[in-house]
This record gives structure tokens, sequence and C-alpha cells, in this order.
């Protein structure tokens, strides 16, 4: 049910209300999955599983390219203080970087290119921008994983995005086994929007991007979409990607293997869709990790 804000005298309607204090059922997604039309054979099965996989975005000299460029980032001390730079919680190692599109002129580039926008340009259907960019790192022994989330849920509670017209893109830059951490995700999850208990406390990223306890389904919820969607993991060699929707609900465990499971994280919004205030949090984020410069890629 459609919830009105009163926030200095302007209202306004949120069709995702979550982290309300109350305990809300779930919302069958009003918005559409896709707004554009689909070109690319790889995207066919997007609108019915929320999310399509793209073998070989990358060739090997790429995937070795951005391999580097990842190892340098994670070991300049200019960014070991830097607040985009998150490391986990127990064993102190990178865990991610964000802004990554603006730390490394290789990822920029990447980014505008037409085999990797293009691919959101198609079902966003406008033209869009970088929301958020990171690199998450998953190293090997005590890689720390995301527990289940609609991405969504938090962009909308926490960065003030109206709508789930949004998709990240996933780009392995290390082989995805089933063992290492890969991404779980439940096909067709996208269109059931799950409202989180809980409230936002201030500056919440600075726990949430270690471990996220705010803006989490509960376990009915969690057994409930998966008894309807299943769970599927996301394995491929490196350079093959993920393309999935914004509400699509997803996780990843920890990997405890020696192989680190690391990959580049692009977000990409519709330029209809840019944000507004926070649905549910005292302040926004810091642009970093969710942006408010919408030129389109
Ligand atoms: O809070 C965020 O924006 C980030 N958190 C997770 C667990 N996934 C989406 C996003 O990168
Ligand atoms: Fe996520």
């Amino acid at each position: 049910m459609p919830q009105t804000i009163e926030r200095d005298e302007v209202e306004r309607i949120d069709r995702y209300p979550t982290r309300t204090g109350a305990r809300t059922a779930h919302i069958e997604r009003p918005d559409p999955t896709v707004w554009g039309a689909i070109e690319s054979a790889e995207l066919t099965t997007f609108d019915r599983d929320g999310f399509a996989v793209v073998e070989d975005l990358l060739s090997p000299d790429e995937v070795a390219l951005f391999s580097a460029e990842i190892s340098r980032l994670a070991a300049d001390p200019a960014l070991a203080e830097d607040d985009r730079l998150i490391v986990e919680k127990a064993s102190r190692r990178v865990r991610s970087i964000f802004e990554v599109h603006k730390l490394s002129g290789a990822v920029a580039d990447l980014v505008r290119e037409s085999r990797v926008a293009g691919l959101a340009r198609q079902v966003l259907g406008s033209d869009v921008y970088l929301h958020q960019t990171r690199i998450n790192y998953m190293p090997g022994f005590r890689g720390r994983g995301f527990y289940w989330h609609s991405d969504f849920e938090t962009w909308h509670a926490e960065d003030g995005m109206p709508s789930p017209r949004a998709v990240s893109l996933s780009i392995a830059l290390t082989d995805n086994h089933p063992v290492n951490g890969s991404l779980m995700v439940m096909p067709g999850s996208h269109r059931t929007f799950v409202p989180c208990q809980g409230s936002t406390p201030a500056e919440h990223y600075r726990e949430s991007l270690q471990e996220q306890e705010i803006g989490v389904p509960t376990t009915d919820d969690i057994g409930s979409l998966a008894s309807r969607h299943g769970i599927v993991q996301f394995t491929g060699r490196a350079g093959s990607a993920l393309l999935f929707d914004s509400n699509l609900m997803h996780g990843s465990s920890n990997n405890i293997t020696p192989f680190p499971r690391s990959n580049i994280f692009l977000v990409f919004n519709s330029v209809e869709n840019t944000l507004e205030e926070p649905f549910a949090a005292p302040g926004r984020r810091p642009t970093y990790i969710g942006s408010r410069d919408f030129t389109p890629v």
C-alpha cells in the first residue's frame, strides 16, 4: 500500500515503503522490468528472470588488464585511508573500493562502451548514468559474503531512488566457482518488493558496507521467496558478466577457498529515475556510494 510521506509540507507518494517500523506485506512490483527494447540475444531472459549472463564480455587480455588495475588500487597507499576503501571487519583485508570509475581510467573507458552501457540502455529504455561503481575483492581464505538483500531496497531507502529502473553489471575478474563465494540469485524475485524492518541509523553505510543488518529481509521472507523461485548461482570464467535488476534478491556466501572472487560492479540508473531525498533514512549517503551526478554515460 503506497504511503504518503509528510516532509517539510512536501507530500511525496512512496510506492515502495520500507523500514517503516511496521511489518508489512510483500509488494508486487508496480513497475516494469524492461522499459526499452531488448536487441541482444543474451538479454532475452532478463524480463522473466531479472538477470542475464553475458559470457566473455571481456577478452583474456582485458581480464589481465583489469585484474592488474584492481590489484594496483588495493595496494595504493594513497587509498589506504580513503573512505571509498572498505576493509573486511575481521581480516582487515580490502573488501571493496567505491567510485572505481574515478580511480581507474581503464574502467572509466569501459563503462562508456556500448557493450557495457548499451546493455543498460536496452533494459532501461533511456539514457543512463552511473549510480555506483565498486570493486568487490572477496579475497580468499577469509572473504566475507553479502547476506541476502535487494539493492533497490537500500538505494530507495538510503539514496532516494524512486523506482527500480536501474541495473547492475557484475564483471568477473576471477573465475567464479560454486565454492568461492559466487553470487546466488533467486530468478524472478525482482517482481516482488520485500519491505524490511528496522529504521536506518545515521551514517548506516559505515557498518552496512562491511556487514548489512538493517534493510535485510527476514528468514520468512527469504524462505518464501526461495520456495517460490529457487536459488541459482552465477558461476563462470573470468571475463563473463551478470546483468541484474536492482530489485533481484541476491547474496553470496563467505569465501574460505584460496581462490579470490573479485568482480567489478557497475550500477546504471535511468536518467528518468534520478535520486530524490532518501525515502527511509535520516540523511543522504556520500556521493561515492550514491552519485548525484546525473550526467548520461
Ligand atoms: O549499499 C549499497 O549500495 C551496496 N550494498 C550491497 C550489499 N549491494 C549493493 C550495493 O553495492
Ligand atoms: Fe548487492
